[in-house]
């Protein structure tokens, strides 16, 4: 796990650096380019799809977060210091890093120096997943939240798959629901790895970017729609990617993305794609999540 995230990020980081472009290490086909940029320039300078008619899901799995304690039923909170980005945190199951009030998920990044069995950091935060207590295939996955802001912060929103039946990262393939960096707030990313026929990573996604404001203001929605031969990213009900080009080595079309996938939620500290927090990083800093459902067809 530690070594694909590693890979991932990285791969990563070259996309965003070349800003807008599709991965450099990939030459995009001409298909990618046209789904690529007519989404970037319809979330920057005009009105996005809007959602109409019956949605043909029915919610399946859910956590409103009601309760006083994360549930353990749906999530773990992860305790680890991986550093697979360079990232500075230490992930904790502590109610300072995660915690249930008042019908909300706090996962909260703060400056403090922590030492557990794997080192000692300066930083610690909350890394939740449903692995091994809850995944899917297919679905329309629905995250309300806000964001933190400021330098250095990386929350995450992704997802990916409980058995990895077609190989290691990114043979099996990732979700990235919504990733952000707080020192732009105002954008959010959707994306999508698996490996080509020659088992080549590549990545195809696409950002949105709010006109007023940014995401830590307030709660907006994180959506994903997957289905067999489509998957769809939108913001507040807005559409602003959609895919239906992926591949595999040595499977065929849908593969990697039918079989089950398990959700994540992060906020990391620092690391190759953020940088480090800076003077004017405030902490502690939290992604609050109102909800987080399930529905499927
Ligand atoms: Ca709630």
């Amino acid at each position: 796990m530690a070594d694909k995230n590693f890979i991932k990020r990285r791969y990563f980081l070259q996309v965003v650096k070349n800003n807008k472009s599709i991965a450099t290490w990939k030459q995009p086909s001409p298909l990618e380019c046209i789904v690529l940029c007519s989404s970037l320039v319809s979330c920057a300078s005009t009105p996005n799809k809007e959602v109409s008619g019956e949605s043909p899901y029915s919610l399946v799995w859910s956590d409103e977060f009601e309760g006083e304690t994360l549930d353990s039923s749906k999530w773990e909170a992860q305790v680890q210091a991986d550093n697979w980005n360079n990232e500075l945190q230490y992930y904790t199951d502590r109610g300072e890093n995660v915690s249930v009030e008042d019908g909300l998920l706090f996962l909260r990044a703060r400056e403090e120096e922590y030492t557990g069995n794997q080192g000692t950091r300066e930083y610690t935060s909350a890394q939740i997943r449903t692995k091994y207590l809850c995944d899917w295939t297919y679905g329309q996955f629905e995250i309300k939240a806000k964001l933190p802001n400021g330098a250095g912060l990386w929350p995450a929103i992704w997802m990916l798959p409980s058995q990895e039946e077609y190989g290691s990262w990114p043979s099996s393939g990732e979700i990235d629901i919504m990733e952000n960096l707080g020192d732009i707030s105002k954008t959010v990313y959707g994306t999508l790895h698996y490996a080509d026929d020659a088992a080549n990573a590549v990545q195809i996604g696409a950002e949105y970017t709010l006109l007023e404001g940014k995401f830590s203001d307030e709660f907006h929605i994180f959506r994903l729609d997957w289905d067999p031969d489509e998957i769809r990213w939108y913001v507040d009900n807005q559409l602003y990617f959609t895919d239906r080009e992926w591949s595999a080595k040595e499977a065929d079309y849908p593969a990697p993305f039918d079989k089950p996938f398990y959700l994540i939620l992060n906020v990391a500290v620092g690391g190759d794609w953020p940088g480090d927090p800076n003077e004017e990083t405030q902490f502690p800093q939290e992604m609050i999540v109102d909800y987080v459902r399930v529905s499927q067809e």
